[in-house]
């Protein structure tokens, strides 16, 4: 199977790509990316032989044309990703999530290729915390932010050309993921990297937001288990029962560093931040057979720690300019 993932040099494509090589030795995978400044070059270094990389735009159609003729199957994982940063300049959220998802369609409708398009919670807005109610497939959209919006839009594109064209596509909304290769502007990495350079760890607001965590490998299975077994036109929701807040994770990470737990800061909070988000996956565990290997998110988030602790040549030489990003918009609170 011909398979082209498009933001493969990403965080969670390109542990797609190298799960996919791992797992599936019938794939031969093509990877499209821009390479925005969330791709990391090095992190695909190891299997440049076994992997075609195109480095190109999903909104240029005619090289997306060219590409998706030669594919059985189209894997949409390309984005902007970055809830701050899309509050910042939410220009390249539309072009990329909206037009770029665009593009893509139009593509496989003209080649009859299979989509699986790669989307968040995030679109059904937030949740309360201590509500016992957790999104379903059938939960309004309700998106928040500028990336949010853009991320349901594509989805509600996609789902368009299900109905109206008969494009095969299946969507997945998967909730907040941890691993290795995640960038440093992102809530885990960025603390693991903070208290490993002497910085100490930022919260928004009061932390008590909450987030469904889950390992990437989980999510890209079940991306697997949707391409291979899901009904076409259909949503499933990814998720691994992982809600903790955000003052727990940092608590987390300062332990296992040998840090105090008390050793943060809170700074100003997002603007428009999300409460909670909690995904009920039932329909993947019933239907498609899926369930997640990392259980336990303590283990789970010191694998990680780990990962960060072993490969700082990954990361390091970036870390100054995102922490300088950053604090031009956040100051600490008393
Ligand atoms: P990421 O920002 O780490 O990676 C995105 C990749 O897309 C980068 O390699 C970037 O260079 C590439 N890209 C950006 N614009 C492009 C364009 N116009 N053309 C081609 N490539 C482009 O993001 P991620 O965290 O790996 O997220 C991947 C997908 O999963 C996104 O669609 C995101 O919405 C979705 N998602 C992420 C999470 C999460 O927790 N990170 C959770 C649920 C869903
Ligand atoms: O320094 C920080 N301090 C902090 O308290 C950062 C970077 C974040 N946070 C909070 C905000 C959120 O409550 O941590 C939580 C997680 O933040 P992000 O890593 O920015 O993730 P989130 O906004 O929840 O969105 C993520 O999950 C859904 C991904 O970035 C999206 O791409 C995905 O769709």
């Amino acid at each position: 199977m011909r398979v082209l993932v498009t933001g493969g040099a990403g965080f969670i494509g390109a542990n797609f790509v190298l799960r996919t090589l791992a797992t599936r030795p019938d794939a031969t995978l093509t990877v499209l990316d821009k390479f925005t400044y969330a791709a990391n070059p090095s992190t695909l270094e190891s299997v440049a032989d076994r992997v075609d990389v195109v480095r190109g735009d999903i909104a240029d159609a005619a090289l997306v044309d060219r590409l998706v003729a030669e594919t059985d199957l189209v894997v949409n994982f390309a984005a902007e990703s970055h809830n701050d940063n899309s509050l910042a300049d939410p220009s390249v959220f539309v072009q990329t999530n909206l037009v770029g998802t665009y593009t893509l369609l139009e593509a496989v409708r003209r080649h009859g290729v299979r989509l699986h398009h790669v989307s968040t919670d995030e679109v059904y807005g937030d949740l309360d915390l201590n509500d016992p109610v957790r999104f379903t497939e059938s939960t309004a959209y309700n998106p928040s932010s500028p990336y949010s919006a853009t991320k349901a839009g594509s989805d509600l594109l996609v789902r368009a050309w299900v109905r109206s064209f008969d494009v095969a596509a299946t969507l997945s909304n998967c909730s907040n993921n941890y691993g290795p290769y995640q960038h440093i502007e992102k809530f885990i990495p960025r603390q693991i990297t903070n208290v490993l350079t002497g910085i100490r760890p930022k919260l928004y607001g009061d932390g008590r937001n909450v987030r469904d965590w889950i390992h990437v490998d989980d999510h890209n299975d079940a991306v697997w288990a949707i391409i291979d077994r899901g009904r076409l036109g259909e949503t499933y929701l990814i998720g691994a029962d992982g809600e903790v807040d955000n003052r727990t994770v940092v608590q987390q990470i300062l332990t296992l560093l040998d840090h105090p737990a008390d050793a943060f800061d809170f700074v100003t909070d997002r603007p428009g931040h999300d409460r909670r988000y909690a995904i009920d996956p039932t329909r993947l565990r019933t239907e498609l057979g899926w369930t997640p290997t990392y259980t336990d998110f303590a283990a789970g988030l010191a694998a990680t720690v780990d990962w960060y602790r072993t490969h700082r040549e990954w990361w390091a030489p970036h870390k100054d300019a995102v922490e300088s990003g950053y604090s031009a918009t956040q100051q600490t609170l008393d």
